[in-house]
Protein backbone atom coordinates (compact mmCIF):
# COMPACT_ATOMS: atom_id res chain seq x y z
CA UNK A 1 0.00 0.00 0.00
CA UNK A 2 1.39 3.41 -1.18
CA UNK A 3 1.17 6.25 1.43
CA UNK A 4 -0.85 8.91 1.23
CA UNK A 5 2.19 11.61 0.93
CA UNK A 6 4.29 9.27 -1.35
CA UNK A 7 0.96 8.82 -4.10
CA UNK A 8 0.96 12.84 -3.60
CA UNK A 9 4.38 12.76 -5.16
CA UNK A 10 3.73 10.49 -7.28
CA UNK A 11 0.81 12.59 -8.48
CA UNK A 12 3.06 15.04 -9.21
CA UNK A 13 5.41 13.73 -10.65
CA UNK A 14 3.50 11.85 -13.32
CA UNK A 15 1.95 15.41 -13.89
CA UNK A 16 5.14 16.97 -15.11
CA UNK A 17 5.12 15.74 -18.65
CA UNK A 18 2.11 17.16 -19.30
CA UNK A 19 2.92 20.44 -18.40
CA UNK A 20 6.27 19.91 -20.82
CA UNK A 21 4.08 19.46 -23.49
CA UNK A 22 1.70 22.07 -23.62
CA UNK A 23 3.98 25.29 -23.71
CA UNK A 24 0.98 27.02 -24.80
CA UNK A 25 -0.25 27.70 -21.52
CA UNK A 26 2.69 30.08 -21.13
CA UNK A 27 1.89 32.29 -24.61
CA UNK A 28 1.78 35.65 -23.78
CA UNK A 29 2.09 39.37 -25.73
CA UNK A 30 5.05 38.74 -27.91
CA UNK A 31 8.12 41.21 -28.37
CA UNK A 32 10.16 41.10 -31.35
CA UNK A 33 13.37 42.90 -31.98
CA UNK A 34 14.32 44.48 -35.22
CA UNK A 35 18.39 43.67 -35.32
CA UNK A 36 20.29 44.67 -38.62
CA UNK A 37 18.14 42.65 -41.07
CA UNK A 38 16.24 40.22 -38.84
CA UNK A 39 13.44 39.73 -36.92
CA UNK A 40 14.26 38.24 -33.25
CA UNK A 41 13.07 36.13 -32.93
CA UNK A 42 12.12 34.75 -36.37
CA UNK A 43 8.75 32.96 -35.27
CA UNK A 44 6.38 34.38 -32.26
CA UNK A 45 3.73 32.31 -30.63
CA UNK A 46 0.40 33.95 -29.07
CA UNK A 47 -3.01 33.13 -28.47
CA UNK A 48 -6.07 34.90 -29.80
CA UNK A 49 -6.40 38.51 -28.58
CA UNK A 50 -2.71 38.83 -27.88
CA UNK A 51 -0.19 41.50 -29.11
CA UNK A 52 2.90 42.02 -30.70
CA UNK A 53 5.02 44.73 -30.42
CA UNK A 54 7.86 45.61 -33.33
CA UNK A 55 11.42 47.88 -31.43
CA UNK A 56 13.88 48.74 -32.12
CA UNK A 57 12.20 49.81 -35.66
CA UNK A 58 14.21 52.61 -37.58
CA UNK A 59 14.99 51.77 -41.36
CA UNK A 60 12.19 48.68 -40.71
CA UNK A 61 8.15 48.34 -41.29
CA UNK A 62 6.22 45.26 -41.01
CA UNK A 63 4.11 44.16 -44.01
CA UNK A 64 1.67 41.26 -44.05
CA UNK A 65 2.13 38.91 -47.07
CA UNK A 66 -1.53 39.10 -48.20
CA UNK A 67 -1.49 35.11 -49.66
CA UNK A 68 0.34 34.24 -46.49
CA UNK A 69 -2.07 35.07 -43.56
CA UNK A 70 -5.04 33.53 -42.64
CA UNK A 71 -8.61 33.95 -43.72
CA UNK A 72 -9.73 37.60 -42.04
CA UNK A 73 -6.63 37.54 -40.31
CA UNK A 74 -5.58 40.84 -39.53
CA UNK A 75 -3.68 42.96 -42.90
CA UNK A 76 -0.37 45.17 -42.05
CA UNK A 77 1.61 47.66 -43.27
CA UNK A 78 3.20 49.83 -41.00
CA UNK A 79 5.01 53.25 -41.56
CA UNK A 80 8.90 53.21 -41.83
CA UNK A 81 11.12 53.60 -39.09
CA UNK A 82 8.30 53.37 -36.11
CA UNK A 83 7.97 50.78 -33.42
CA UNK A 84 4.26 48.81 -33.39
CA UNK A 85 1.76 46.77 -31.48
CA UNK A 86 -0.54 45.12 -33.26
CA UNK A 87 -3.11 43.13 -31.78
CA UNK A 88 -4.31 39.67 -33.46
CA UNK A 89 -7.59 38.11 -33.55
CA UNK A 90 -7.59 35.28 -35.84
CA UNK A 91 -5.76 31.87 -35.45
CA UNK A 92 -3.43 31.13 -37.92
CA UNK A 93 0.19 31.37 -39.28
CA UNK A 94 0.76 34.71 -40.05
CA UNK A 95 4.06 35.67 -42.35
CA UNK A 96 5.41 39.32 -43.15
CA UNK A 97 8.24 40.93 -44.23
CA UNK A 98 10.30 44.39 -43.83
CA UNK A 99 9.47 46.07 -46.93
CA UNK A 100 13.13 47.85 -47.42
CA UNK A 101 14.66 44.54 -46.63
CA UNK A 102 12.69 41.95 -48.29
CA UNK A 103 15.50 41.37 -50.81
CA UNK A 104 17.76 40.42 -48.02
CA UNK A 105 14.82 37.96 -46.42
CA UNK A 106 13.70 40.08 -43.17
CA UNK A 107 10.75 39.13 -42.47
CA UNK A 108 9.38 36.83 -39.69
CA UNK A 109 6.93 34.35 -38.89
CA UNK A 110 3.29 34.81 -35.86
CA UNK A 111 1.41 31.69 -34.81
CA UNK A 112 -1.75 32.60 -33.46
CA UNK A 113 -3.50 30.08 -31.30
CA UNK A 114 -3.17 26.54 -32.34
CA UNK A 115 -3.75 26.48 -36.26
CA UNK A 116 -5.59 23.22 -37.86
CA UNK A 117 -3.83 21.38 -39.68
CA UNK A 118 -0.38 23.64 -39.54
CA UNK A 119 1.30 21.59 -42.29
CA UNK A 120 -1.39 22.32 -44.74
CA UNK A 121 -1.22 25.91 -44.25
CA UNK A 122 2.39 25.64 -45.10
CA UNK A 123 1.81 24.26 -48.15
CA UNK A 124 -0.72 26.42 -49.21
CA UNK A 125 1.83 29.20 -48.46
CA UNK A 126 4.84 27.13 -50.45
CA UNK A 127 2.42 27.06 -53.50
CA UNK A 128 1.80 30.58 -53.30
CA UNK A 129 5.46 31.21 -53.54
CA UNK A 130 5.78 29.15 -56.57
CA UNK A 131 2.59 31.04 -57.73
CA UNK A 132 4.39 34.54 -56.83
CA UNK A 133 8.41 33.16 -56.93
CA UNK A 134 9.45 36.84 -57.88
CA UNK A 135 7.39 38.77 -54.77
CA UNK A 136 7.47 35.57 -52.06
CA UNK A 137 10.57 34.20 -52.87
CA UNK A 138 12.02 34.93 -49.86
CA UNK A 139 9.35 33.66 -47.69
CA UNK A 140 10.90 30.56 -48.68
CA UNK A 141 13.41 30.55 -46.03
CA UNK A 142 10.78 32.02 -43.22
CA UNK A 143 8.95 29.24 -44.11
CA UNK A 144 11.10 26.44 -43.46
CA UNK A 145 12.58 27.76 -40.38
CA UNK A 146 9.40 28.51 -39.18
CA UNK A 147 8.65 24.82 -39.78
CA UNK A 148 11.14 23.48 -37.44
CA UNK A 149 10.61 25.72 -34.89
CA UNK A 150 6.87 24.13 -34.41
CA UNK A 151 7.92 21.01 -35.32
CA UNK A 152 10.48 20.84 -32.19
CA UNK A 153 7.49 22.49 -30.59
CA UNK A 154 5.27 19.52 -31.09
CA UNK A 155 3.14 21.71 -33.47
CA UNK A 156 3.81 20.04 -36.51
CU1 LIG B 1 14.17 46.09 -42.40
Amino acid sequence: MIRPARRAILRATLALPVLATAPRLFAADATVQAVGVKFEPLTVYIEPGEKVSWEGMIGHNVETLGAMIPKGGVEMNTELGVDVTQQFDVPGIYLYKCTPHWGARMGGVIVVGTPEDPQATLDEYLSAIEADRAGLLPAKGLLKKAAKDMQERGLI
